[in-house]
């Protein structure tokens, strides 16, 4: 192998042996579904759970690449046939293997064409997608789509060229239903709860509003089975795409970084054939809800306070964040003391050793996952994670003093980022804007800033809002954070 050749077909038979590659025959796969976001959590578990599958039973599940949102593919991916280079890392163990299921990529940024192309023909079954949460343009606290969000708004008035992720999946069925018929499963792998369910409710409700019967075609020819996804795959570094070379001597620009964990639950309510991925280790279930709560209420629930509380207290990563011994200890017992009395029995998982599992998981120093990463797009992410296990604590009598402080820990973190507060940090988040404004209002008094925070109806829903405990556990947690001493507020809760 020449030094610093780029990933190619023809580099897959040279690479080091310690480097794992397909052992199928790729030239032979063809395209059955297609996936919209292309990212490192895709490239780190559905591609992956599909090339497993691949190898154990050759069948036509290639998959089409789709991006609608940057980066683009072509240069990347697209240069490398599909093929890069999946890292599974912990501490200092490192493993290599080569990627094969995506056959095909196709950037659909600019227009929703090249999109729709893939998604129309009857050869497509089914379509997976991570677009993060806020990509199902629906309101956080009812599920609802949001129709004054911008991108729905134009794509209901020009419904030919949408922008949205409702809107074309909803194009992309009327093209369906006009040319062919064939039916089409949608299978959300989002961090969103009952994502199925919310996913057929945006996609109805765009559909109902077109007319012409569409609504109840796909009511009749579309499935959207609801899934729980799981690896925590941080998004690519420059050191992460160098490492190859370092370590292997080749070149690959699609690199995704992932650990060793990996879960994959799914509703069992397919249109048509079902990828066996069940053969690889992912489940099939009738009911996913509570392995949902599971994990979002858990593992996403602790990436989240600590991700919030970690910012606040100066610490870059989530194992930075974790091995401060008091972040560790109020994440712990946040989990064991509030959380835990949440779930609902969970089939063949025992929610407790679970727990403990998911804290190892997050103390992986070799999986740099920024705070700043998971703290993106909190509004999207506080109902299922943090706002859910406290309405059910409250409706059981039960104390909420530690799950309110990383409620407080993400308004704080989203205000120390206003002009009023000096911006110590740039937010990404559709609310970001919002919660300035409110800042920029109301300065530095908490109360204020925590009752106008709680009255966005579209993030708490008034009845929780409304609570006194809640809010009064919010105010005072806000209080400290934004004071010369943040994690007074975490020591004070774990003493009440
Ligand atoms: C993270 C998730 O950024 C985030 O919101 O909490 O991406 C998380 O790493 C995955 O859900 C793990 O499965």
């Amino acid at each position: 192998m020449n030094a610093a050749e780029t990933l190619s077909r023809d580099l897959l038979e040279r690479l080091p042996a310690s480097v794992q590659t397909p052992s199928y025959d790729r030239a032979t796969l063809a395209p059955g579904m297609a996936h919209l976001g292309v990212g490192a959590f895709h490239r780190c578990h559905q591609a992956e759970y599909t090339d497993d599958l691949l190898s154990l039973r050759f069948d036509r599940w290639g998959i089409v690449g789709i991006n609608i949102r940057p980066p683009t593919l072509a240069d990347t991916l697209g240069r490398q046939s599909g093929l890069y280079t999946r890292l599974i890392r912990e501490n200092s163990h490192i493993e290599a293997r080569v990627i094969g299921s995506i056959v095909k990529v196709v950037d659909s940024q600019d227009s929703a064409a090249p999109a729709l192309a893939v998604l129309s023909p009857p050869d497509i079954e089914l379509v997976t997608m991570t677009v993060t949460e806020k990509g199902y343009c629906h309101i956080p606290s009812s599920g609802a789509l949001d129709l004054s969000h911008p991108d729905i708004v134009h794509d209901l008035a020009n419904p030919e060229r949408p922008r949205s992720v409702p809107g074309i999946l909803t194009r992309a069925l009327e093209l369906r239903r006009a040319t062919h018929g064939r039916p089409l499963t949608l299978l959300s792998c989002d961090n969103i709860p009952t994502n199925g369910v919310i996913l057929e409710n945006v996609v109805r409700t765009f559909a109902e509003r077109r007319g012409h019967g569409l609504a109840e075609w796909i009511a009749a020819n579309a499935a959207f089975p609801s899934a729980m996804v799981d690896r925590i795959a941080p998004a690519v570094t420059q050191a992460d795409l160098e490492s190859v070379e370092q370590w292997f001597g080749y070149r690959d620009a699609a690199v995704a970084v992932g650990e060793p964990f990996r879960q994959w639950v799914i509703e069992q309510k397919f249109a048509g054939r079902m990828p066996r991925w069940d053969l690889a280790g992912a489940t099939f279930v009738d009911d996913v809800t509570p392995f949902e709560y599971l994990k979002m209420r858990v593992l996403n629930g602790a990436q989240t306070t600590l991700a919030t509380l970690g910012v606040l207290a100066g610490l870059e990563h989530t194992f930075d964040a974790i091995a401060d011994p008091l972040l560790s200890v109020f994440v712990r017992r946040m989990l064991v003391e509030e959380t835990l009395p949440t779930l609902m029995p969970v089939p063949g998982m025992e929610p407790s050793a679970y727990v403990e599992q998911s804290l190892a998981r997050l103390k992986n120093t070799a999986i740099r996952h920024r705070n700043h990463q998971i703290a993106t797009d909190g509004s999207q992410k506080i109902v299922q994670r943090l706002l859910n296990p406290i309405r059910d604590r409250l409706s059981q009598g039960a104390s909420i003093g530690l799950l309110s402080v990383p409620v407080a820990a993400w308004m704080a973190y989203l205000i120390q980022a206003s002009t009023r507060f000096g911006k110590r940090w740039s937010v990404s988040d559709p609310y970001a804007g919002k919660v300035a404004g409110i800042a920029d209002a109301t300065g530095r008094d908490a109360p204020a800033l925590a009752s106008a925070i709680l009255a966005i109806d579209t993030i708490f829903d008034p009845g929780l809002a409304a609570n006194q405990t809640f809010r009064a556990a919010v105010i005072s947690a806000l209080g400290e954070l934004l004071s010369d001493d943040p994690m007074a507020a975490v020591q004070h809760s774990l003493e009440q």
